[in-house]
């Protein structure tokens, strides 16, 4: 079985999310909840790379309007490891709509439109896994172990 532990996420901030200086929040819970960020990079997807990351909602209504908002402004792109973060990073979002996300979750502390939810979270550890190798080239991941701390006093 999978080692929990070494369970990875792609979680990105939104172009409304970036525009709203939300990156260094975001980036934030992750960290002080214990959370090792392995990637990290701000990118302007293409139409043709969205359509791709979100191709089983293309039959959705609200689809067009998606890709249009998504490729309105750069994003922030992230993979995060640790103990069931799959899971744990989408409760830290908070539900999709924000009339259901609860005070405390990213999206219940700032957001009120579904159509302007300021972030993304792998919604399985499959996708984790998708997302994160449709966004990052090999080698943008970086493996790394917090050091001995010999150097903290
Ligand atoms: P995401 O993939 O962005 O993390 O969102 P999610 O899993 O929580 O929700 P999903 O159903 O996959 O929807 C993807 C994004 O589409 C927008 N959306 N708009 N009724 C609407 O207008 C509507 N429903 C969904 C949201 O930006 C949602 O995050």
């Amino acid at each position: 079985m999978a080692d929990k532990r070494s369970e990875r996420t792609f979680i990105m901030v939104k172009p409304d999310g970036v525009q709203r200086g939300l990156v260094g929040e975001i980036m934030k819970r992750f960290e002080n909840r214990g959370y090792k960020l392995v990637a990290c990079k701000m990118c302007r997807p293409s139409q043709e790379h969205l359509e791709e990351h979100y191709r089983d909602l293309k039959s959705k209504p609200f689809f067009p309007g998606l890709i249009t908002y998504m490729t309105s402004g750069p994003v922030v792109c992230m993979v995060w490891e640790g103990k069931e973060v799959v899971k744990m990073g989408r409760m830290m979002l908070g539900a999709t709509n924000p009339l259901e996300s609860n005070p405390g979750t990213i999206r219940g502390d700032f957001c009120i439109d579904v159509g302007r939810n300021i972030c993304h979270g792998s919604d399985s550890v499959e996708s984790g896994k998708r997302e994160s190798s449709h966004w990052f080239k090999e080698g943008e991941i970086q493996e790394w172990k917090p050091a001995e701390f010999d150097w903290v006093y």
